[in-house]
């Protein structure tokens, strides 16, 4: 049993057993097509490792996930692939490193950044039969470049692999604050009204935040102090389309009304859903019966809405008789951040919570919090509950799922992906020993080695990382840190082991040249 079992035992709020896992098997699972189960990822936005009850929150309480979590597998060293949203969601469905695509955060107006002829995550899915869908957050891109938001939005969720969408097209703090179903924006009157948006200038005569601070309900940094809708100004301009505002207090509503029905449809075939939350991404607004739910203001009631709409997700498949042959994967796209962008006292609420855990910096961070994140999978009868401490990633899912769903990976299909399908379930807790976390720039997990490439002169990176005090990790130096000792990456050991510093970087130097 590794230390960091024992000490997220001492964190629990219910006691988990610390089963004995055994090696890896060599055999492929092999699911036969007719038991093919259903599967739903839950991903949750900006969700840190220390913020649920089972991973030791304090101050907010996460009944539901606790719920999945005390039946299911517990990670410990699970990451998302990088420390902000659109990476790792990259990576994801597409089983490579978003480095490979230099993918990072994309404006409300960008082109979809997954080529459409690249197999993906859904599409292989639909190779075994599978109906797939996404619910919620994109934040992929969509259409060529200059969309058009009152018609048809081409190529999007449907060119990467899913039969059925309903979207928050990028974020909550960006322009267009329309839902998109399929290809369309919901409740449009384009006749009378359309929708434009523009990432460089303003345009129309909606209010801005910083020309009328006096309409806002959390005060804004410049950067979202663009179109104000529903009270709270945004990042990019916009105009039109008032028709089809949607309310960000309705977001857990609306998305758990699309997914229950999508769950709900074609019984004979089994289902993919990627539930993709808003919460607990800024700006947060959740509904009102959730407000003041817990001690940390609005950051921790978007988790309590959040935890709600798992729960809600998890009884519609249960209503239905689903549940017993649902594969659950919960997990988060990148670590916490407290202050990103809107005044809604994350800071000064924050009592003795640790958003971060153990663990040091979070979103936008080559430290370990910001991709070292809550992740559980609950299957019954066949994942082992348990903590499980294996070395995983994000961009594993997709070759691990390939393997549980009996798909075969074709050729050049997600390259950096691996089969961690036994880990998954908890039947092994061997992992990998090699693991490239992205942020502003790369670093490599090799078992507890930890290396962070250096970043000369920290090009690139945005004005607001210094402003905020954000800890990005990222240094002139090489940077290396002993997770065994040192898990909260304060001393960094690099000029002890210049050696191994070698080889880590030529490691990752070879990874990227794939
Ligand atoms: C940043 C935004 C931040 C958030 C982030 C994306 C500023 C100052 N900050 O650029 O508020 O939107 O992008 O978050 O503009 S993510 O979870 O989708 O990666
Ligand atoms: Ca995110």
């Amino acid at each position: 049993m590794s230390k960091y079992c024992i000490g997220l035992l001492g964190f629990m709020l219910f006691q988990l057993s610390c089963k004995h896992v055994q090696e890896p098997s060599t055999t492929r699972t092999n699911a036969s097509p007719d038991a093919l189960p259903n599967i739903v990822i839950f991903y949750v936005d900006d969700l840190g490792y220390g913020d649920l009850g089972v991973y030791g929150a304090q101050g907010v309480s996460t009944p539901n996930v606790d719920k999945l979590a005390a039946n299911g597998v517990v990670f410990t060293d699970a990451h998302s692939t990088s420390a902000t949203c659109t990476p790792s969601r990259y990576s994801l469905l597409t089983g490579q490193y978003a480095f490979r695509n230099n993918a990072s955060v994309l404006p409300g107006d960008a082109p979809l950044i997954i080529d459409p002829g690249l197999e993906t995550l859904p599409k292989m899915l639909k190779r075994s039969g599978y109906r797939t869908g996404v619910v919620g957050k994109w934040h992929l891109g969509l259409g060529n470049g200059d969309v058009d938001w009152n018609t048809t939005i081409k190529p999007g969720p449907y060119e990467t692999g899913f039969d059925y969408s309903f979207l928050i097209p990028a974020t909550g703090d960006r322009v267009p604050s329309v839902y998109v179903e399929n290809d369309r924006v919901v409740g449009l009157n384009k006749r009378e009204a359309p929708l434009e948006v523009n990432y460089s200038r303003k345009i129309g005569n909606l209010p801005d935040g910083m020309q009328n601070p006096e309409l806002l309900r959390q005060p804004a940094d410049p950067e979202h102090s663009n179109t104000v809708v529903n009270g709270i100004s945004r990042i990019g301009f916009m105009t039109g389309g008032a028709s089809a505002y949607w309310n960000d207090e309705d977001f857990a509503d609306v998305l758990t009304a699309k997914a229950d029905t999508f769950i709900s449809e074609k019984a004979e075939q089994p289902f993919f859903l990627f539930f993709s939350f808003h919460d607990i991404h800024v700006p947060r607004l959740p509904h009102p019966r959730f407000q003041g739910k817990s001690s940390m203001g609005p950051r921790g009631d978007a988790i309590v809405q959040m935890d709600w709409i798992t729960g809600k997700v998890i009884e519609s498949l249960k209503q239905k008789n689903l549940l017993e042959n649902t594969l659950i994967i919960f997990t988060s796209d990148n670590g916490p951040v407290l202050n990103d962008g809107y005044e809604d006292q994350a800071v000064e609420l924050l009592g003795e919570h640790k958003p971060g855990g153990i663990y040091r910096g979070g979103k936008y961070s080559a430290f370990e919090a910001g991709t070292r994140v809550p992740t559980i999978v609950y299957w019954e009868g066949k994942a082992i509950p348990g903590v499980n401490d294996a070395l995983i990633s994000q961009v594993d899912l997709y070759a691990s799922l390939a393997n549980l769903t009996a798909s075969p990976l074709q050729k050049g299909e997600a390259i950096d992906s691996k089969d961690l399908s036994e880990v998954l379930l908890g039947k092994s807790n061997v992992g990998r020993s090699v693991m490239v976390e992205e942020s502003f720039t790369l670093a490599l997990r090799n078992k507890n080695w930890k290396f962070i490439d250096a970043m000369p002169g920290k090009k690139g990176l945005p004005t607001f990382i210094a402003r905020k005090g954000i800890e990005d990790g990222a240094s002139h130096e090489m940077q290396l840190y002993n997770l065994s000792l040192d898990p909260s990456e304060q001393i960094n050991i690099a000029k002890d082991h210049p050696e191994l510093v070698k080889t880590l970087k030529s490691k990752l130097d070879s990874i990227k040249a794939v």
